[in-house]
């Protein structure tokens, strides 16, 4: 009797420690997690807010040698600045007006490149600029400007280029306030996450009942979708010839183009669409064995995207030799249970 009273006094006890052993571990754990949390939420930053300091002024107008003002100024998703400001200097043949400059600080290089002169296709005044660089890296700029440039009159006027990630140059000026007639002023450019481009301003225009006091005017300027993420192909490889393509739905996308090729898709050129659907996705038939590689091309009525990553599908028939394998398990199996019948047969007439 006392023997089992010990072993209940033990149990008990060994109970009590194991409880105790695990509340203080979990309380443990629940004073870590905030500390935690905070330290990922500095890492994942990487930088520290109670050491923020100003460096040391920079000249960035360095090839200017008449006023320069009105600067705007963005940050791109790889750390490179770009500024574009109004300046008088002549250079560059800018003439002696207002002009729009531009440079950028690269973040690959830690340099400013030389001025680059943005209105080369202006004879007035360009004034006022405002820019962003959209997810792609396309640079865009907008800007007031006097001169009559497209049917866009002597009076100020809402002005865009581009630096084109394509053609790895500026593409020439167009009008933005077509829709006005009175003067546009000031405007102000943000991209979406997609690459639209939003432009807003203010305008004495009397347009759509605004009234002739100044109003402020809003115009998106739509670029081609983004490339679409092509999925992984399954089964892979695989022994059937029709392919299951699936990819994400794109944003302002109105149909897909797919591309096959039996080598690894680097780049569109020379290669044809095998088709083109309004659906994100896609199911082919094979001609042959082999691998093959595919991309997507999302596309509206602007133009096309990029391709998506390239993916790839293995083809291949079950071999002769694995259908003989097979046949011949078969047909063994059916032999000996033929056997194993036969003889139980047998010994049942025996007895
Ligand atoms: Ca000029
Ligand atoms: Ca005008
Ligand atoms: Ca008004």
């Amino acid at each position: 009797m006392k023997k089992i009273k010990y072993k209940i006094i033990i149990c008990l006890s060994v109970i009590f420690i194991c409880f105790l052993i695990s509340a203080s571990s979990l309380s443990t754990l629940n004073a870590q997690m905030p500390v935690n949390e905070e330290l990922n939420h500095f890492s994942t930053n990487s930088f520290n807010r109670f050491i923020w300091k100003w460096n040391t002024t920079e000249v960035v107008s360095t090839e200017s040698t008449m006023n320069s003002r009105s600067p705007a100024q963005t940050v791109d998703s790889v750390g490179n600045i770009h500024l574009a400001w109004e300046d008088v200097t002549e250079y560059a043949s800018s003439g002696s007006d207002k002009d729009i400059f531009y440079k950028r600080w690269e973040s690959s290089s830690k340099t400013w490149i030389t001025t680059e002169v943005i209105s080369t296709e202006s004879d007035q005044a360009s004034l006022y600029s405002s820019l962003t660089v959209d997810t792609a890296g396309n640079v865009h700029v907008v800007w007031n400007d006097w001169s009559s440039y497209g049917g866009s009159g002597s009076d100020y006027d809402i002005f865009y280029k581009r630096w084109d990630i394509n053609s790895l140059g500026w593409t020439i000026t167009e009008v933005v306030s077509k829709d006005s007639t009175g003067s546009s002023n000031e405007p102000f450019l943000r991209t979406d996450k997609v690459g639209n481009i939003h432009v807003c301003w203010h305008d004495q225009t009397n347009y759509a009942e605004a009234g002739t006091d100044w109003d402020i005017f809003y115009k998106v300027f739509i670029g081609p979708p983004l490339a679409p993420k092509l999925a992984f192909i399954v089964p892979n490889p695989s022994e059937i010839n029709t392919v299951n393509l699936n990819w994400n739905d794109v944003i302002g996308a109105t149909s897909y183009y797919i591309y096959r090729s039996m080598s690894y898709i680097w780049s569109l050129k020379d290669i044809s669409s095998i088709t083109e659907v309004t659906s994100s996705s896609y199911i082919d038939t094979l001609p042959s064995e082999g691998i093959y590689y595919y991309v997507v091309v999302a596309s509206n009525f602007v133009g096309k995207s990029t391709h998506s990553n390239c993916q790839y599908i293995e083809f291949e028939l079950p071999h002769v030799q694995e259908f003989v394998i097979i046949s011949s398990l078969i047909l063994g199996t059916f032999v000996i249970s033929l056997v194993i019948l036969r003889n139980s047969r047998k010994k049942s007439k025996m007895k």
